[in-house]
């Protein structure tokens, strides 16, 4: 580990968010030993047993805790703030500190200052953890010593320490992580796509996808930005040329549905075509363990970025064979009789859950609802006309979602279910004749009804074996 700046390990430094970023600053801080005075700021207090004991702990190690917002403007005691991805440092009371030479920024950008290996950074709104994770593997099924960090759940701060030069870190990245960037600079980053998603903490669209365009800001001409040619926004601004992405990386542009991109990467059939750097290679999906149409485009830019790193086409083409899908993800939650139940719990906003509904041939009972964070869930109508019997309708956002979707209701296609264990049951019970497949791709956060979208899908998985129990006896 080496600090290639020492910018940031000022004499006075303020920590936003006592969360699993909060935490993972403050210990590197405190290894530091370079700053003088370290404050953790949190807009709550923190009470509960597990969080006090955290806190005792850092207090105990000299860290000043600065908790309620009418204790915000002690902020004004530090030089540099970092931010936890949840905190919106574009609000008012950050502009104020901005103001006062207050320097904000993130804590990939942090991190960034004392990494050496070259970086891979993923971003767009669906596809980022198992994109990431696919690039993982391959690399590391290939001799690569490869660290797989960030918003998928280890804060990059957490692994800095452990990551030698000789190493490739492989990030995800969200907008939040990349509002505040100064100097954060992928070898390799990828905008896999850009749909509606974080309304309830964005002005705008083209606000939240200005947030993920920023990962290519400081990319120079040595670098590679991954890009999706089936994405209508991207493409769109492909059409305004050199000044279209900041920064100035090489593009790649990756395709599901075009087999006549002239290079980057593109489906032939059964195979990835990779043409990059005029050498042109094929990968074959013949032993694809994943399922849906949005994971070929998540193969299609992990393999893009795993060659322009290096790794031969047959080894990716190997370690394709053996990835193993992630939890929550498309993946199988159980089967009753002819009844196969999916969790796509991770499906948490419409374009998401879109694609899932999309990747299934077969009669489907869709359920669908949690907390909305400003979807459109006209964008389904289509396709649920199209493809889906049923929907059943949970949780906060179930009347929402039935008010914008009323004209396809013939009386019929629509139900509401109280909880998981109703919506199991019902979907079991619609499909029970005919057999197909209940899909759990919900198009909400988790948060009204769950600790997050691990526990949702938690939660489905152990209905789905209890309802077998009691069938099978
Ligand atoms: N807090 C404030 N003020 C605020 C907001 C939060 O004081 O305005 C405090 C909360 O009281 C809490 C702490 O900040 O104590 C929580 O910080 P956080 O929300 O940043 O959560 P972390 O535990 O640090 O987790 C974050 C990411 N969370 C978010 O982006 C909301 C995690 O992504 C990420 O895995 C983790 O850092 C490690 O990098 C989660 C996520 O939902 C999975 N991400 C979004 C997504 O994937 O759609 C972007
Ligand atoms: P993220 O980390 O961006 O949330 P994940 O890989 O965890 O992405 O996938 C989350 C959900 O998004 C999946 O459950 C699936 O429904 C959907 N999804 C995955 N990849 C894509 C993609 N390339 N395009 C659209 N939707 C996708």
């Amino acid at each position: 580990m080496k600090n290639k700046h020492k910018r940031y390990l000022v004499s006075r430094i303020g920590v936003v968010g006592f969360g699993r970023t909060g935490k993972s600053l403050l210990d590197f801080l405190l290894e530091q030993k370079e700053c003088e005075h370290i404050y953790l700021y949190n807009d709550t207090a923190i009470e509960a047993p597990e969080e006090t004991a955290a806190r005792a702990n850092f207090e105990s190690r000299g860290v000043t805790f600065i908790t309620g917002v009418s204790e915000f403007s002690r902020l004004e005691e530090v030089e540099i703030i970092i931010l936890s991805p949840g905190v919106d440092g574009r609000k008012e009371r950050f502009e104020r500190l901005r103001e006062k030479g207050i320097q904000i920024i993130s804590e990939i950008e942090f991190a960034f200052s004392f990494i050496e290996a070259p970086v891979i950074a993923i971003t767009g709104t669906n596809g980022k953890s198992t994109t990431v994770s696919l690039i993982h593997h391959f690399l590391s099924k290939n001799g690569f010593n490869s660290f797989l960090t960030g918003n998928i759940g280890t804060p990059l701060i957490s692994e800095v320490k452990n990551i030698p030069d000789n190493a490739v870190v492989v990030v995800e990245v969200s907008s939040f992580q990349l509002e505040e960037i100064a100097y954060f600079k992928p070898h390799i980053a990828a905008i896999l796509n850009v749909t509606p998603d974080h309304l309830d903490r964005y002005k705008s669209l083209e606000d939240y996808y200005m947030a993920k365009f920023n990962i290519g800001k400081n990319q120079g001409t040595s670098d590679y930005l991954i890009l999706n040619d089936d994405d209508p926004y991207l493409k769109e601004k492909e059409k305004h040329g050199a000044s279209a992405f900041p920064g100035a990386a090489q593009k790649v542009w990756f395709s599901r549905l075009s087999p006549d991109l002239t290079s980057g990467a593109w489906l032939e059939g059964n195979h990835i075509h990779l043409r990059v750097n005029q050498i042109d290679d094929v990968i074959s999906l013949q032993e694809n363990p994943l399922r849906g149409v949005h994971n070929l485009e998540n193969l299609l830019a992990a393999a893009a970025a795993a060659r322009l790193m290096g790794v031969s086409a047959t080894g990716i083409e190997k370690a394709v064979k053996d990835f193993k899908g992630l939890s929550h993800r498309m993946e199988f939650a159980g089967k009753i009789g002819n009844v196969e139940f999916i969790n796509d719990s991770k499906a948490t906003n419409v374009d998401a859950a879109l694609k899932s509904i999309a990747g299934i041939d077969a009669p489907m009972v869709l359920i669908l609802g949690g907390k909305d964070k400003g979807g459109d869930f006209t964008m389904l109508w289509q396709t649920i006309k199209e493809k889906v019997d049923h929907v059943l309708l949970v949780g906060a956002a179930a009347q929402t979602i039935h008010r914008q979707l009323a004209d396809l209701d013939n009386g019929q296609r629509f139900i509401f279910v109280p909880d998981f264990t109703a919506a199991v049951a019902e979907g079991y019970r619609l499909l029970e004749k005919s057999g197909g497949v209940v899909l759990l791709a919900p198009g909400c956060a988790s948060f009204d009804m769950f600790k997050n979208f691990e526990h949702r899908g938690e939660v489905f998985k152990e209905e789905v074996q209890k309802l077998k129990g009691i069938i099978h006896g």
